[in-house]
């Protein structure tokens, strides 16, 4: 039996026996139910995210010291990004802007050389691909928190989309992981410039959720009360092909 069908049975089985039912009925009373808490495997979501929201929401990454700093860091491939990222990257990317939208009282789209004279936060944390590799490494950047403070998000905000450079790449966090000390928009690794294998000039560091949450070339952030309308409403790319939203760990 493939582990996929196993999962659906047990899913199933346990819902049958109405606890998992039950609690995400709890959940959505308390506003807990990512945005695929739909489905086969949404009893199963809401109950991951809705206790760990309720037991962990402000517990941190573990950070490492610099000799555990894993030497040579692993970059996953993403396909080329084309002759526009080039162009960019041949003019340092003086060009690239962070476009913040949505729920906010002010719009803005920063520049690099903008985003590098807010606050910084350097932090050792480990990468773990869903595939089972994972590296250590130092990452530092400005705390999104930081950010959305700048801009203003409005009481209404629940969540922060994050759109790439590369085509069709786009996440979402909630506002509990969007304005936690660890996340960060990240445009150094290791005491250098974010190289762009790793998602340079900037990526979305979330060192609470699995690898496939830290968004690399980070272009847009919209922040919006709802997910329904964005996509599939399933709040990610990833998770339109799968993946769970929420992927906390
Ligand atoms: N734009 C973009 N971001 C991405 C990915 C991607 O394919 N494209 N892959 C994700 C996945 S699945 C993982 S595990 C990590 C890998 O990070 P690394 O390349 O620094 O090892 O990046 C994530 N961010
Ligand atoms: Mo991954």
């Amino acid at each position: 039996m493939s582990s996929t069908s196993r999962r659906k049975l047990i899913a199933t089985a346990i819902t049958g026996a109405g606890g998992l039912t039950l609690a995400a009925k709890l959940a959505a009373r308390y506003g807990l139910v990512p945005p695929d808490g739909g489905g086969i495997y949404g009893p199963g979501e809401t109950l991951c995210y809705a206790s760990q929201r309720l037991l962990t929401r402000h517990s941190l990454a573990r950070e490492f010291t610099p000799a555990q700093i894993s030497r040579p860091p692993f970059a996953n491939k993403v396909d080329p990004l084309g002759d526009e990222f080039k162009r960019l990257q041949e003019s340092a990317f003086t060009g690239w802007t962070l476009a913040v939208d949505g729920m906010v009282a002010h719009p803005v789209a920063f520049s690099l050389a903008e985003l590098r004279t807010f606050p910084v936060r350097s932090q050792i944390t480990h990468l773990a691909c869903e595939e089972g590799w994972s590296y250590i490494a130092e990452w530092t950047g400005v705390p999104l928190s930081h950010v959305l403070t700048l801009v203003g998000t409005l009481p209404q905000a629940h969540y922060v989309v994050y759109t790439s450079f590369e085509k069709g790449a786009w996440d979402s966090i909630d506002m509990a992981d969007a304005l936690h000390p660890q996340t960060i928009l990240a445009h150094g690794m290791n005491g250098g410039e974010l190289p762009a294998p790793f998602g340079g000039p900037l990526r979305l560091r979330v060192p609470r959720q699995l690898g496939y949450k830290s968004l690399k070339y980070v272009t847009r952030l919209t922040v919006t009360d709802s997910l329904e309308h964005i996509g599939k409403g399933l709040g990610s790319a990833a998770s339109e092909g799968g993946y769970a939203w929420y992927a906390g760990i």
